[in-house]
């Protein structure tokens, strides 16, 4: 079917006509590479060539990645140095999955392993390979036409399919993805286009499981076979500007830095006002901070060795035959850097600068991918701290008003999971916090119906399982769960993990007070005391503290963990939620160990249940004056709204990291006036 082709040129053409990538970049190139440094466009071909030559062709490759360097030699990296650099190799060959691992000093490939538990991520060839098939498939191609849709107007798109339709495959080591379609006819302005939003015509009841490693048809579901089918043609909103009526521009609020940013980046290193970081690009887990900390007149300070999503998780609520299924692990399954777009438009402030990142495609090569970070410095319109002292308005000569303007700096990337848009935004503040801060927008999911209104009778069973958002579509209820993994380095490797309960606190008769709250420490000795289900009526504070520096009052210096409370709502022994173990507890502490970097384990899609942080959890280590790993988990319920449509708003969750007594004063005292 031409359209996919049509698609594809599109926009592979785009990419080259509106490449960012003559903008300056910012980057200061380096002697030599850092340990975190993303793995170059050599390393990733020498990689790769080395597991081709082992094993030879027909290999499919769905991820390289950065070796996680050993944590000791990294740590002692200097600027200069030649650093220990290797390759994970993730790949598929004979219907298995294997993991190896390359050296780069040694040009050695370690005897790969065999993955038994899951399988790898999908990569863009397998969906692109299967979705051409798929559309051109007699079955498909008859019944969208029974729906009375022809020719590039029908596209069939695919999802994950978690661990079910065991009775019809294997799903231990088959590849499978189940399609449903959509009604893109363009309209009228677009001329031979298709309509702005994919997503916006579900043909409903029209599902086909399929094998993207065999090509091969599994099942065609088509509940409306023989009966009316709910509506797929009608008029949509086109959200492109020049189908919209829009309103009259603002006055321009120009941001601009006429005397250059404060920045500077070399190689990896990113150097802004106190604060010193690495950043560098998976295709799994996108965008990834390492050794972050704060220069002092004392040398540096860590806060923490590598902040990064670990996995997002997004299950929808509706058991019919056509969504039972849905729920997606985005980061496990897709990649959040492989799905990573070009940053332009609106993305990012003016003053932003952009990086190209380094992928690969399924038979090893590597490429480039332009503009997929940008990296900012932004004034919140607040400022950083302030006080008006109106005691002395009336002292001539006295300074009354202090308050001292905010920057910000932002490292920024956009991952597309076919209809969600995800920012990952990294945010650095004078004050000494680290925010982690993810933005979801983009198309609501929906399903087809019958109804265009609540006065329609079909409509109160139609939306049992969510809102008819637009005529004919309902959004389905939903979650979206995030889980970090930040590995907390406060002031060292090793630290403690102090979590206190703000609890009321009776006072005895005849005091003034009947209740007062108090600030009560309770025993964190192990990862599952560790375990945190945050409580509306107790609050947490939950601290990461250096055992070895303290501040100038004597605290043990630390930073602070803050971010909303979410909880699932469904029983985690049902199916889908079995293989999302994280979802126990907001957070969880785990001992620093290298082969635990993924809250849902090392291979996520058709994930077996109970594999990741429940796994790492198990054997219930000491976390006493050791290196830890905080995995907290942040989210929402969504119930969608007609404000959604027919592109939703962008809707933000933030992790912080604040400092607790690491500094003996306000941090940004000293930014000027
Ligand atoms: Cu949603």
């Amino acid at each position: 079917m031409g359209i996919n082709r049509v698609l594809a040129v599109l926009s592979v053409t785009v990419l080259a006509s509106c490449g960012q990538s003559s903008q300056e970049t910012g980057n200061n190139t380096p002697t030599t590479l850092s340990p975190w440094h993303s793995l170059t466009e050599t390393e990733i071909n020498e990689a790769a060539a080395a597991v081709n030559d082992a094993f030879g062709e027909g290999i499919l490759f769905n991820r390289i990645s950065l070796t996680e360097p050993d944590k000791n030699k990294a740590r002692a990296w200097q600027a200069g140095d030649t650093a220990t650099r290797g390759a994970d190799i993730v790949y598929r060959l004979n219907k298995a999955s294997y993991i190896a691992r390359y050296d780069f000093d040694t040009a050695s490939l370690s005897a790969p392993s065999e993955i038994t538990s899951g399988q790898p991520m999908l990569v863009g060839e397998e969906l692109f390979g299967a979705l051409d098939v798929v559309n051109q498939l007699p079955e498909v191609v008859a019944a969208l036409e029974r729906r009375g849709i022809t020719g590039s107007d029908g596209l069939c798109l695919p999802r994950t399919v978690g661990r079910f339709f065991a009775d019809l495959a294997n799903p231990v080591n088959d590849r499978l993805v189940r399609f449903d379609c959509f009604n893109i006819r363009g309209q009228s302005g677009l001329g031979l286009l298709p309509t702005t939003s994919a997503w916006a015509r579900p043909v409903e009841g029209l599902s086909v499981l399929f094998d993207v490693e065999e090509l091969k048809l599994i099942e065609i579901t088509d509940s409306f076979a023989d009966a009316e089918t709910p509506p797929n043609d009608f008029e949509v909103i086109e959200f492109h500007e020049s189908a919209l009526d829009t309103r009259p521009a603002l006055k321009p609020i120009t941001i601009e830095q006429r005397e250059g940013r404060n920045f500077d980046i070399t190689g990896s290193q990113i150097n802004w006002q106190d604060w010193q970081f690495h950043l560098r690009f998976d295709p799994r887990q996108g965008t990834i901070l390492n050794n972050i900390g704060v220069v002092s007149d004392d040398g540096f300070r860590p806060v923490a060795y590598e902040i990064a999503m670990s996995e997002m998780f997004v299950p929808y609520q509706d058991p019919d035959t056509h969504w039972f299924y849905r729920a997606y692990f985005d980061m496990g399954e897709y990649g959040f850097g492989n799905m990573a777009t070009e940053l332009k438009g609106n993305d990012c402030p003016p003053t932003a600068i952009y990086q190209d990142v380094v992928l690969h495609t399924a038979s090893g090569e590597a490429f480039t991918a332009e503009n997929r970070i940008c990296i900012f410095e932004f004034d919140p319109g607040y400022p950083s701290w302030r006080h008006h002292e109106s005691l002395y308005d009336d002292i001539p000569g006295m300074v009354k008003h202090n308050s001292r303007r905010a920057t910000h700096l932002v490292v920024r990337m956009v991952a597309v999971i076919g209809n969600y848009d995800y920012f990952q935004d990294y945010i650095f503040q004078q004050d000494g916090r680290i925010r982690i801060r993810l933005i979801s927008t983009g198309i609501d999911a929906t399903k087809g119906v019958f109804s265009a209104s609540l006065d329609d009778p079909r409509a109160a069973s139609e939306t049992q399982t969510g809102t008819l958002i637009a005529p004919y579509r309902v959004g389905v209820n939903h979650d979206h769960f995030f889980s970090y993994r930040i590995d907390m380095d406060v002031d060292g490797v090793a630290n403690n993990f102090v979590r206190q309960r703000l609890v009321a606190a009776e006072q005895p008769d005849g005091a003034p007070r009947q209740g007062i709250w108090t600030v009560q420490q309770e025993q964190v000795l192990t990862e599952q005391q560790a375990q945190t289900v945050m409580k509306v009526e107790k609050p947490a504070l939950l601290t990461f503290a250096s055992t070895t520096a303290e501040n100038a009052m004597g605290y043990p210096t630390s930073y602070q963990l803050i971010f909303p409370n979410t909880r699932p709502l469904v029983t985690l022994d049902d199916a889908i939620y079995q293989r999302a173990g994280f979802l126990k507890n907001n957070l969880w502490v785990t001992r620093y160990k290298p082969s635990e970097i993924f809250s849902t384990g090392l291979a996520v899609n058709q994930s077996d249940v109970g594999v990741g942080l429940p796994q790492y959890a198990a054997d219930d280590e000491a976390i006493e004056n050791t290196d830890l790993v905080a995995w907290p988990m942040i989210g929402f319920h969504h119930v969608p709204m007609a404000e959604d449509w027919p592109v939703m708003p962008s809707k933000v969750d933030e992790i912080t990291l604040k400092p607790r007594n690491f500094f003996n004063r306000n941090p940004a005292l000293d930014v000027p006036e």
